[in-house]
């Protein structure tokens, strides 16, 4: 595929096969359904209150492992926390993992929504009622995406002890875009009741 803004490529012969260098690409934001040529990036924050949420996480994990065009690259321990939202559902358990994928943005929520749905999530009227599953995109490379169906970073994680807590245990440097180093971040969200439950 053609980088947007590059000259066309002539074509590589053997002789100059060492000596030919990629042209640097600018950072333009991906078309929200185009594959990008290399992998992205990305942390998918998981999370379960019903029907055996430990099991229900550490599947998601295995499920995420097989997600295609996609490299599972590490994950969080486990973690329990009091819900946000409604208070009268049981805690839930978080973990964050990162990958790394060729799927746009769009064909990875319809993959995750698929592992939702063979976890048996029910969606209801409830803001933040309880869920088997929940599997959220929380950061797709440096993007951030503005559509009907997805909003990435996702809205409000950087006020959540229950995900800013697990990615920092990933990935201590990262960076949220618009919303700013992952340290900076956690020093103005408190830990409160979250509880680290289980290793990877
Ligand atoms: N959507 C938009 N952006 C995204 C994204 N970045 N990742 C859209 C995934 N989906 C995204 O999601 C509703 C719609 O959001 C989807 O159709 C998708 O197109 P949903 O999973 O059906 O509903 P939801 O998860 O109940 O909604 P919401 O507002 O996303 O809730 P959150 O933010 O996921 O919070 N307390 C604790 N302790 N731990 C938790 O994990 N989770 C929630 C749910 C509430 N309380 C919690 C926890
Ligand atoms: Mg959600």
């Amino acid at each position: 595929m053609q980088a947007i803004g590059t000259p066309p490529l002539e074509p590589i012969k053997s002789s100059k096969l060492l000596f030919t260098t990629i042209p640097a690409r600018a950072m333009i934001p991906m078309p929200i359904n185009s594959v990008p040529e290399r992998g992205i990036d990305i942390y998918i924050g998981i999370g379960s209150n019903i029907e055996d949420p430990i099991s229900q996480v550490t599947r998601a994990l295995d499920e995420l492992r097989q997600l295609r065009k996609t490299a599972f690259l590490s994950r969080s321990a486990l973690y329990r926390s009091p819900p946000m939202g409604p208070a009268d559902q049981p805690d839930y358990i978080n973990a964050v993992a990162r990958l790394r994928t060729l799927l746009p943005p769009l064909k990875l929520l319809d993959e995750l929504m698929e592992i939702e749905r063979t976890h048996h999530r029910k969606r209801t009227e409830q803001r933040w009622g309880p869920r088997t599953l929940d599997l959220d995109i929380l950061i797709y490379g440096d993007q951030q995406i503005d559509h009907t169906r997805l909003t990435v970073p996702h809205s409000g994680m950087q006020r959540r002890a229950f995900v800013l807590y697990p990615l920092q245990e990933i990935n201590p440097d990262i960076h949220i875009p618009g919303r700013g180093p992952i340290g900076t971040l956690i020093a103005q969200c408190p830990r409160g009741d979250l509880i680290r439950v289980s290793g990877p």
